[in-house]
């Protein structure tokens, strides 16, 4: 089935498919529960806090400030679809690194996002270049569905790690399963490796 889907695509993009995938040109819209608000809310922030030596804590206009990349990379969620290409906007993943200085000692970031979804990542995944807090996608403001006003993007793993509606980023040192890991789903969640479940 997957081999049959990705039959329009170029040679260089089928290497470009992990194991199990199939590639769509359209953008899936996939969470749980409702998108929580299709404008900025008033006192609406994102936090960076836990094991860090500066503590961050933006409004929608400071984030919006701050310096920012774009990134055009490839996307896979773990219900088998992945997406080439994909342009975004946000800050770089660097930026936020270098502000807040995590401690040696944290191992885990925890996303906290609206409705009390959370996805916990070990430290390294946000070292990836393409990682970012997005908040546009193909040159337009990110859409409410697709996360909006802000979602972590962190592409390198499955996308249920890339928390819509992001509100905080938690550096802990010791790690605590999110919403999806809880389930059975993997802490380390690598595409390439087919990392989907935790057992
Ligand atoms: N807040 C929140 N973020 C979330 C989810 C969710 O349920 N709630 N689902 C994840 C999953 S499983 C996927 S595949 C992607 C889907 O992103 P998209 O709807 O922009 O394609 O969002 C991820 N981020
Ligand atoms: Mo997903």
């Amino acid at each position: 089935m997957g081999i049959f889907r990705n039959r329009g695509l170029t040679d260089e993009q089928k290497r470009r498919i992990p194991p199990g995938q199939h590639h769509v040109s359209d953008f899936p819209v996939l969470h749980v529960g409702e998108v929580p608000y299709t404008e900025v809310p008033p006192g609406w922030d994102l936090r960076v806090y836990g094991r860090v030596a500066s503590p961050l804590r933006l409004d929608h206009a400071e984030l919006r400030a701050l310096p920012s990349a774009g990134v055009v990379c490839d996307i896979h969620c773990v219900t088998s679809w992945s997406k080439l290409d994909t342009r975004w906007e946000g800050v770089p993943m660097s930026w936020v690194l270098e502000a807040v200085q995590p401690q040696p000692t944290a191992t885990h970031v925890i996303a906290h996002a609206e409705e009390g979804f959370t996805a916990n990542v070990p430290v390294e995944a946000l070292h990836d270049p393409n990682a970012m807090l997005a908040y546009r996608y193909d040159g337009a403001e990110l859409a409410p569905e697709h996360g909006g006003p802000l979602r972590l993007l962190l592409p390198r793993l499955y996308l249920w790690k890339s928390a819509k509606w992001l509100r905080a980023l938690e550096f802990v040192d010791a790690d605590a399963p999110g919403y999806w890991e809880r389930l059975g789903y993997s802490n380390t969640a690598d595409p390439w490796k087919e990392e989907r479940y935790a057992f």
